[in-house]
């Protein structure tokens, strides 16, 4: 036996609390704000933070979680690039006794017990609210509706989640129809990308772009004018996130409505490495309060956005 209840003891014992972070990358703007408010949380000098960013790929965030089990860090938190595959190593941390927390995204796991807590906002109802929105927007129009949605990252939780929540309310009225769906990976220079090929594909016959974050989104309102089009009315446009460029397009008349994903769990998080470290109770799941915004919200919102 290596010796590992001492290793552990002495490191409750006193000192920092040092924590792995694995983040997925840096594809959004939504991401680069998430980045900057965990830093900024676990810079204080109560914890040690070694962070690493998978670039999007799965097999790097692997072998970021298995450095920080070899280097015995206290505690990993970590943003997972995709719901499945994490069975083995979630085993390992559990094996070397240390806790994980979820941030943002969440894993499918034959086994809850291989993480401590869970830390994100409710996609599904993001999804939901996508819906909702462009429900209302169209009231009194008549069908169809010819939707394309472009997806987040293939076998991401909010790629998962936003699409089952948009489709449950959409799937009540008949005049919805979704004509094209593709991944755009989250990124704006895939979403304009994407979008081109709709636009060609579909010609003057797309009504509605549903796109899973506003990168996307902001990508192909590019390719939409491009197209000769009017973003925003030619085409309405709903995207998720909130982040400060979506807002811009609102104002500018571009995107028609963003769905709020707060991303700033920074200080919850470090309030949950915490208690987890000092083996307190936490709940299994923690949600953040987000909210709808509108082209006629956006430009008293503006100067509130934090991200
Ligand atoms: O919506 C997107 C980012 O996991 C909630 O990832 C996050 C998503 C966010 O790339 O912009």
């Amino acid at each position: 036996c290596s010796g590992g209840d001492d290793a552990q003891g002495a490191a409750a014992g006193g000192g920092a609390i040092t924590v792995g972070f694995s983040q997925v990358g840096a594809e959004s703007e939504w991401r680069t704000a998430n980045t900057r408010s965990v830093k900024e949380a676990l810079a204080a000098p109560e914890f040690n933070l070694k962070f690493s960013d998978a670039q999007q790929k799965q097999e790097n965030q692997i072998k970021a979680l298995r450095s920080f089990i070899a280097q015995r860090v206290d505690v990993i938190a970590f943003s997972p690039v995709v719901e499945t595959g994490w069975d083995t190593v979630l085993r390992e941390a559990k094996a070397a006794n240390i806790p994980v927390v979820l941030t943002d995204r969440a894993v499918n796991v034959s086994d809850d017990s291989l993480y401590a807590t869970f830390i994100g906002s409710d996609f599904v109802e993001e999804g939901r609210r996508a819906a909702q929105w462009l429900v209302g927007d169209s009231e009194g129009k008549a069908g169809p509706v010819r939707i394309v949605e472009l997806q987040g990252t293939v076998g991401s939780a909010p790629a998962n989640d936003r699409m089952k929540g948009f489709k449950e309310v959409i799937d009540g009225d008949d005049r919805f129809r979704i004509v094209r769906s593709q991944s755009g990976d989250f990124t704006r220079a895939r979403g304009k990308e994407v979008m081109e090929a709709f636009l060609k594909a579909e010609g003057r016959n797309i009504d509605v772009l549903f796109a899973h974050n506003d990168d996307m989104a902001i990508g192909a309102i590019q390719a939409i004018e491009e197209a000769g089009l009017k973003p925003g009315s030619d085409i309405r446009i709903v995207s998720i996130d909130g982040v400060r460029g979506a807002f811009e397009a609102m104002k500018a008349g571009k995107l028609n409505a963003t769905v709020e994903c707060n991303p700033l769990l920074g200080p919850q998080l470090a309030d949950l490495i915490r208690d987890v470290h000092a083996g307190n109770e936490v709940p299994k799941r923690v949600t953040v309060d987000e909210g709808v915004f509108t082209q006629e919200q956006a430009e008293a919102e503006l100067p509130n956005r934090g991200y």
